[in-house]
C-alpha cells in the first residue's frame, strides 16, 4: 500500500482524467499548440518508451546505464552507505539496482504520481534487495513531499536519472530542483546529496536521429498521444493527417517533438472543434540537452551545489552528484 492511498488523479463522472482534458483544450486552444508531455505515458505510451530505450539511436539510457554500472566505486566513496535513496519517478528495474547495490542504502523511498507504476516497481525492487525497507509514496514531487516518519531521520540523496529534468523548461526545472531540496530536508538543516542525469548537447545529425530513430518507434510513441485523445476525450482527429516530426532548436538547446497536420484539418475533442492548416503542428516534447556549465548552472539555480561529474565513454551523457 501506499503511505496515503489517496488516487491522485481526479475523474469525472464519465471517468476522464479532468487535468488531461483540461491540458488538452488549452493546448489546442493556443497558438502554437502545444501539450505537455506527461501526457504521452498510459499503457502503451509506457511500453512504446519502453522499446525506444532498446533502439540503436536513442543512446540516452544505454549512457546513463553505462555511468551507474561502472562508477559504483566512486559512489561508494562520495555518497557512502547508510542513506535513505529517495527516487524521483518510480525507479527503472535496471538503473536503480545499480546505484543500490554499489552505495549500500538504508531505505529506499520511490516517489511517483502513478500508484500503479509506483506499487509494481516497488515490488520488483523489494524482491530483489529482501533485506532493503522500501517506502514507495504517492505523490507529486513536482511539489515539497512529506517523506514517511520511518526515514525522517536517515540522511537522504535524491536520485532522478534519465535526463527527465530536461523536459522541463529552466524555470520549472529550478522549481523542480527548489523542491527536491525542501523534500529532502534541506530547508530543516539536513545535509541531502542529489545524484541526477542531464544529456548532454552533441551533433544534431545525432540527436534528431534519437529521436526519429529508422524503425519508427519514437513516431508512434509521439503518434499515440493522437490516439489517447481520440480515446479518452471523445476525439475524432485523423491519425492520417499527422506526421512525426523531431527538430533541434539550437537557441535553446533541445529537441522539440511535434506532430505536423500534413493537410487542412478539422476534428472536435471532448465536444469542442479544432482547425489546423497544413504544416501547422502541436508542440509535444521538449528534451533539453545540457553543457558541463549549463548543467552546472541550473543545479546552482536550482539551490545545488555540484561536487562531481561522471560521463559514459563517448561523452554523450552525465550524470552529476550535487550537495544542498
Ligand atoms: C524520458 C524524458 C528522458 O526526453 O529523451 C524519448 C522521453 N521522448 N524519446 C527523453 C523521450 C522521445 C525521454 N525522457
Amino acid at each position: 500500500t501506499t503511505d496515503t492511498g489517496i488516487a491522485l488523479v481526479e475523474r469525472d463522472e464519465e471517468g476522464v482524467d479532468k487535468a488531461f482534458r483540461k491540458d488538452v483544450l488549452a493546448g489546442l486552444g493556443q497558438a502554437p499548440k502545444a501539450i505537455p508531455a506527461r501526457w504521452f505515458y498510459d499503457e502503451e505510451g509506457s511500453r512504446l518508451f519502453e522499446r525506444i530505450t532498446q533502439v540503436g539511436e536513442y543512446y540516452p539510457t544505454r549512457a546513463e546505464t553505462e555511468i551507474l554500472g561502472s562508477r559504483g566505486g566512486d559512489f561508494a566513496e562520495l555518497i557512502g552507505p547508510g542513506r535513505a535513496v529517495v527516487e524521483f519517478g518510480s525507479g527503472s528495474s535496471v538503473k536503480t539496482p545499480l546505484l543500490l547495490e554499489a552505495i549500500d542504502p538504508a531505505a529506499y523511498v520511490p516517489l511517483d504520481i502513478s500508484g500503479d507504476f509506483l506499487r509494481e516497481s516497488a515490488a520488483a525492487l523489494g524482491a530483489k534487495f529482501p533485506g532493503l525497507p522500501v517506502h514507495p509514496v504517492e505523490a507529486d514531487f513536482m511539489r515539497r513531499v512529506s517523506l514517511p516518519d520511518a526515514v525522517a531521520a536517515l540522511p537522504k540523496l535524491g536520485f532522478f536519472p534519465g535526463s527527465t529534468i530536461g523536459n522541463m523548461v529552466p524555470r520549472t526545472a529550478v522549481d523542480l530542483l527548489r523542491s527536491m531540496r525542501a523534500t529532502l530536508g534541506a530547508d530543516e538543516g539536513a545535509s541531502p546529496l542529489l545524484l541526477i542525469g542531464m544529456d548532454l548537447v552533441k551533433d544534431s545529425g545525432v540527436l534528431e536521429s534519437a529521436y526519429d530513430d529508422a524503425e519508427g518507434v519514437t513516431a508512434a510513441f509521439n503518434m499515440n498521444l493522437l490516439t489517447r485523445i481520440n480515446r479518452e476525450l471523445a476525439g475524432t482527429i485523423p491519425a492520417d493527417a499527422f506526421a512525426h516530426e523531431a527538430r533541434w532548436n539550437d537557441d535553446l538547446a533541445r529537441i522539440e517533438m511535434h506532430l505536423v497536420a500534413t493537410r487542412d484539418v478539422a476534428f472536435e475533442v471532448s465536444g469542442e472543434r479544432f482547425t489546423m492548416q497544413r504544416g501547422e503542428t502541436i508542440h509535444t516534447e521538449n528534451s533539453h540537452k545540457f553543457t558541463p556549465r549549463t548543467a552546472s548552472l541550473l543545479l546552482l539555480a536550482g539551490g545545488w551545489t555540484p561536487l562531481e561529474r561522471w560521463t559514459d565513454a563517448k561523452d554523450q551523457f552525465s550524470v552529476l552528484l550535487a550537495r544542498a
